[in-house]
Parts: C-alpha cells; structure tokens; sequence
C-alpha cells in the first residue's frame, strides 16, 4: 500500500471509530444495561464519542509523527484496560468499578480463584481496536507522514467535541433530570454519560470529598461533641427495652405523605388500613412528624433512620460519602446480636447502596436478585409491593433472629404508574395526572401493608417483632399544588407546602397494649434514637443528632435540609416565619433563634461527614481520639 493515498492523520480517524464501535458493542455484550426506549439507544451509541474524541484529539498537538502514533497507541491500550477491568468486574459483581471499591481489598476477598476462572481467551476481542490500530500503522504504514494541522481544523475539531458532549449532557437531562447532581444509580451514569465519562465524573466526586477529609482536623469534633452531648434526651423510663430482644422490621413507605391517613378521596378511603392502625391499641402513630431528606430522596431517609445525622445540602450521601467511617444503627445492632439486613427489590448499585451498605455495617442486602418477579410481578419501578412483601417474609422466617430488616417499598413511586387490577380506588379528578394517579397507588401500598401483617402472622414472626413505618419523603412536588389546592380546599402558601413534608410515622408493639397518637412535632433523625431505646440499646455516647420522640426532654424543632423549620409554635419556610397554629406570616425575629440553631446543627451535621469525622471518635467510651488525629496530620 502507498502512504500517498491515506489522507492525513487517517489514523485518528480510525482509532476513534474503532474504539467507538467496540465500546458500543461491549455495552451491549458485557453488561446488563436495560434500553428502555430509542432514545436511551441513541444516548448509549453517542456517549462514548465525546471522551473518545478529546482523548485522541490531544494528538493534534504532537509535531512529531511518532511520538504521535505512540500516543494513539497507548490511549487506545489504556481504555480498552478499562472498560475490560468493568467488564470482568461486572461478571462478579454485577456493577461498575467506582474508584474507593478499588481501595477496598475486602471487596476483592469475594474474587479468590475463581478470578481466573472468569478470564477467558476470547477477552482478547476487548483489545480489538489496539489491534486495529497497530496493525494499521505497522503494515498498512497508515500516518507515517504527519502534516501540520492548521490550528483553525483543530479548533473545530474541540468545538465539535464539545458540542458532542453537550448533545449527550442534553439528552441525559432529558431523559434523566437531575442526573449529574443526584448520581443516582451507576448504570444509569454509565448509560446515559457514557463508561469513561462516568469514570471522570467518579473522580471528581471522589476526590472532592477526599481533599475535604484531608483537611479535616479531629480537633472539630471536640464543638460537635459538646453540642451533641448537651442536647442529648434521656430515654423513658417506661419505654426503654420495651421491646428487647424482638425482631425489629423497619419498612421505609415509598413518597408516602402524611395528608392521605385519615383522609378520603371523593369517598374513598385512601389507606384504610393505615387509618386502622391509628386507632390500633399496639401502635403509636406520629401525626406531626417530618421528612428531612435532600436531593439524595430514599437514600437521604436510610441515612437519617441509620445515621441520626443530616444528609447533605447537595448531591446524595450515599453517593458521595460511602468511604466515610459510620456508627449506625445497624452496627449497634450488629453488637446486641442482630442479624442486620436491607430488603428492596431494586438493583443493588442504585443510590449506590452496595458501597454505603458495607459502610453502614449493614450484613446483608436481599436486592432484585435474591427475589423472583415473576410475570405480572413487576410494574412501573419494578418489583410490586405484595409479591415482595410475600417473599421478604418467607425470607426472613430463615433468618437467625433476632434480625432487623428494613424493607423499602417501590410501587408507590412516581410516576404512580399500576397495572388495572390493582387499582383498587379511582383515580382523582384535578388537572395533575400525577396526583390523580397518587391516590391509587397509596391505596395499592395501604394494601400491601395489610398483607405484610398477615404473612408476618401467619408465619409466626409476628408477636416477636415490633414493626417501625415512615414515609420517607414527599410523593407530589410543588409542581402540583394547584391540584393539591384543590384536593385540600386551601390555597398552597409556603406554609402549608412546609406542611406537607409530614410524613406518617409508626411505631407498632405487637401486644404491648401501649399506643395512641403522638402529636409531639419530630423528624426522621428521631426515629434511631427512638428505636434504639425501646430494644433497651443506650445511646448516650452516639454521635447522633436526633432524640427519642418518648422521651420527656425531646425538643418540637425539626430542621430541614435546606435550612427551613418546624417547632411546636413557629414555621419557617421560604424565608419568612409563620405561626404554626394560624399559619399566618409573622415578624422574622421570631424565628430568628432557631434559625441560627438550624443553621448550626446543621453545620455540625455537615462537619461530621465531610471530615469523615467518626475516625476520631471511640463510640465504646465516648472519648474523642484527638491524638491520632494530630498524627494523622499532613
Ligand atoms: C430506588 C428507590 C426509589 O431504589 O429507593 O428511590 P427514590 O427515587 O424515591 O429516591
Ligand atoms: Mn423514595
């Protein structure tokens, strides 16, 4: 072949298109990525392009055609180790390589021999565009002569890149709003940013919170501590160890808002079953009780429920912290000789929870896998709430006990979306098909609680078990509230939308004939403190920030992730204070002590996390570890 006739730097070309189209087909061969629709097609064929272009486009650069094409080289060697190193890794764990699972060597514990079992021969194929491209050049002698490129072809080429770049970002927002700041799921990153633009996003998500851990200085704790240990409540009398020893069943109610209990929609009850339970003589059911999550929604609730701490004001926790050292609940458990696990149906790598569960000290996670969906099992999110109730509680009659198991449920997710038969109500009347639906599929979840309670008893778990249920965010935005106006008969002020944040809270004691309903003002960062007294567990010594809702010395102040609250007497939200009786708006001054109590705690909160701050801090004897923080000093 004559050099002559391959135009200049037809090698670029050719290492782009190669390994654009091997990446495209290793998607499709290698992991398990569910296409939903042609757009999700199209954003999977073009995200591997705009990394592709700018690694090999800083080629253009190199006078030298050598060093050029060596460059090529190695850039086309190095991605294919990549996405190989996710592909093998996908074949054991069924997820994609995030960077502090690379400095988890316990994860690799799992891999032993059979790590070489899973490499075979026809691997090479991840290499093909190496191949290509060496081939191309040592034989077909393809850019051996390199002209200068004109910095004008160079600039259009960045700016097509970008523009590739800013196309995929689009799209992704299209199809997935929020991506970028939520992270939500690695697939779902992967999917729609492409496998090496997710491996950068990876990095600067990582190393954001380790430059803040670095700097982090334990002497920060001795202000946390004192905070935390003088708003510390003491457990009741007559509520602590009420349940000692019993199974604990945590169910976390997917978007359940607390305006539904008690509640009908044009005649029908909503969650009869719920409404029962307010009356029921073993349960304490929590009227003015608060979500606290931020943009980290489920995930955000787990952590309050394991952590008692805040989640954080941007980006989800579970994301951007599962390498953090934690006390959680489930680690105290774990020392009263709970078997401590998570059931939801979901894929296990969504919010990240396969990381933060090992963070959490949580021993087992029952994710999709450990259930079977059958046929007409699964609907709108995934698996629907009965068949996963049904087969939760058949796992957990093998399960040592005591075990504490929290289950999520899903069906009650937006977009609402059930199947006909389970549309045991009508949908709402008012211009938001999104409320209109809400009200259906409450009343599916509402059902599938009932079934809960029946499988429990009839598979003897029941009597032994106390049963914790929180909603654990809202389900309809502020986008609804011209709806939601109708529906209430008032008109949505930002009062009344800081309202709606309640969410319900229960607390059921099998035959313990204590129950009524609890009006105290509380929140989601109560609920661990909470139940770890009635299993007889001290927390005194905890780092946490919540309090005991039975207890006499907790406080009605339930702070918001964004720095809004509610008190027994004062609601501030919006920047404005209102009075939580007549919700009317008052002076600031009011307001303005717990404003700076918010903004405080919710520091604190922050400071904990993002210094990773728990390292420093011995929970057997409280005492602070300042020492080995000064030597852990740069
Ligand atoms: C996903 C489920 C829903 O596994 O927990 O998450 P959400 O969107 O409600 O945060
Ligand atoms: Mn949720």
């Amino acid at each position: 072949m004559r050099k002559k006739s391959w135009p200049t730097h037809s090698i670029l070309v050719l290492a782009i298109v190669a390994t654009w189209i091997k990446t495209y087909i290793v998607y499709h061969t290698s992991f398990d990525m569910k296409i939903e629709n042609m757009m999700q097609q199209v954003i999977l064929l073009i995200n591997p392009l705009s990394f592709i272009l700018f690694i090999y486009g800083i080629s253009l650069f190199f006078k030298n055609p050598k060093i050029k094409n060596r460059y090529i080289v190695t850039i086309s060697f190095i991605l294919s180790a990549v996405l190989y190193a996710n592909a093998v890794f996908y074949r054991f764990f069924t997820d994609f390589i995030t960077l502090p699972v690379l400095f988890q060597t316990s994860n690799f514990g799992d891999l032993g021999t059979s790590a070489v079992e899973s490499i075979y021969w026809s691997d090479i194929f991840y290499f093909t565009d190496v191949a290509i491209i060496i081939i191309a050049l040592k034989w077909l002698k393809i850019g051996e002569i390199t002209s200068v490129i004109k910095p004008a072809v160079r600039r259009a080429y960045f700016v097509l890149t970008a523009a590739i770049l800013f196309l995929n970002l689009g799209l992704s927002e299209i199809e997935r709003p929020q991506l970028l700041t939520r992270s939500f799921d690695r697939e779902m990153l992967v999917k729609n940013i492409g496998s090496y633009n997710y491996h950068l996003y990876d990095l600067y998500i990582q190393s954001k919170s380790h430059a803040q851990r670095a700097l982090a200085d334990g002497s920060e704790l001795v202000e946390v501590n004192n905070y935390v240990r003088s708003n510390q409540a003491e457990p009741n009398a007559e509520m602590f160890g009420l349940a000692k020893g019993r199974n604990l069943i945590v169910i976390s109610m997917e978007s359940l808002q607390n305006f539904v209990i008690n509640n009908d929609m044009n005649g029908h009850e909503v969650t009869p079953f719920l409404n029962s339970l307010t009356q029921d003589k073993d349960t304490f059911y929590f009227s003015n009780f608060y979500h606290q999550t931020g943009l980290g929604k489920t995930s955000d609730s787990e952590f309050l429920v394991e952590n008692s701490l805040y989640p954080l004001g941007g980006g989800a926790v579970f994301f951007t912290h599962s390498g953090n050292k934690f006390h959680s609940m489930s680690e105290s458990l774990n020392e009263q000789g709970y078997y401590t696990n998570v059931m939801h149906p979901n894929n296990k790598s969504f919010w990240n929870r396969d990381m933060m569960y090992q963070a959490l000290s949580i021993q087992k996670y029952y994710d999709v896998n450990s259930y079977e969906v059958n046929e007409g099992d699964a609907v709108n999110w995934g698996m629907k709430d009965i068949p996963f109730f049904e087969q939760s509680v058949s796992l957990m009659k093998e399960m040592p006990q005591p075990f504490y198991s929290r289950l999520i449920t899903l069906t009650n997710h937006y977009p609402f979306d059930l199947d006909e038969e389970d549309q045991l109500i009508p949908p709402y009347d008012s211009n938001s098909r999104t409320l209109n639906k809400y009200f259906q599929s409450v009343r599916y979840m509402d059902e599938a609680l009932k079934t809960l309670f029946d499988d429990l008893k009839e598979q003897g778990l029941y009597d032994n078990s106390i049963i914790v249920m929180y909603g654990d965010h809202y389900g309809i935005s502020e986008n609804h509230n011209k709806a939601m106006s109708q529906y209430l008969g008032k008109e949505i002020t930002p009062y009344e939308s800081a309202k709606l944040q309640r969410v319900p809270f229960f607390v059921h004691i099998p035959n313990s004939g204590k129950g009524e309903e609890i009006t105290e003002t509380a929140g989601q960062i109560d609920i661990r403190p909470t139940i770890l007294h009635l299993l007889g567990v001290e927390t005194a010594k905890d780092m946490q920030l919540g309090a005991d809702v039975f207890s006499d010395e907790h406080e009605e102040f339930v702070i918001f992730r964004d720095g809004g609250f509610v008190t027994d007497k004062l609601v501030f939200a919006n920047n404005a204070c209102y009075d939580n009786e007549t919700g009317e708006q008052i002076e600031i001054e009011s307001c303005q002590p717990f404003i700076d109590r918010a903004s405080q705690e919710l520091g604190y909160s922050d400071q904990i996390i993002n210094g990773d701050l728990l390292r420093f801090y011995d929970l057997k004897t409280g005492n602070l570890l300042l020492d080995q923080a000064e030597q852990k000093k740069p």
